[in-house]
């Protein structure tokens, strides 16, 4: 990829560049999917575009296919670890959705055990 699809101090694009360490369960062409370093359940990752999207209030029409990969890409990690029962997966968005890596990320949460309801 080239350089100005990243942020320099992006900490999720030094992440996709190898630059920092992260514990990665799948990769391809679009996505890089890794642990989460705080984790929230007994699996917790997190799905990325490589491309530098600070979050999804910047979707447009072009990032259609790549965030169609992120998911594919999210589905694939989750299945390979073995959430062969289902996973939760929430995008925070901004100030407002407790966004706080403003790299657009999808985080998958999963386990053995059901997680707690939402409302
Ligand atoms: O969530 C941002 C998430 O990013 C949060 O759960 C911690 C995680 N995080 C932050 N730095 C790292 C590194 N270096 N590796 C792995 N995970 C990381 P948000 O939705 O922005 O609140």
């Amino acid at each position: 990829m080239s350089d100005t699809q990243f942020d320099a101090n992006c900490i999720f694009c030094k992440i996709v560049k190898g630059e920092i360490p992260a514990k990665k369960v799948y990769e391809d062409d679009y996505a890089v999917v890794f642990h989460d370093i705080n984790p929230q359940a007994e699996v917790h990752l997190l799905a990325i575009p490589k491309r530098h999207i600070v979050s999804t209030k910047e979707l447009t029409d072009a990032e259609t296919e790549t965030i169609g990969r992120v998911m594919v890409a999210a589905t694939k990690a989750a299945l390979a670890l073995g959430l062969d029962d289902g996973w939760r997966t929430i995008i925070n968005t901004g100030r407002i959705g407790r966004q706080e890596v403003m790299h657009l990320h999808v985080h998958i949460l999963g386990g053995s055990k059901v997680l707690p309801a939402m409302v």
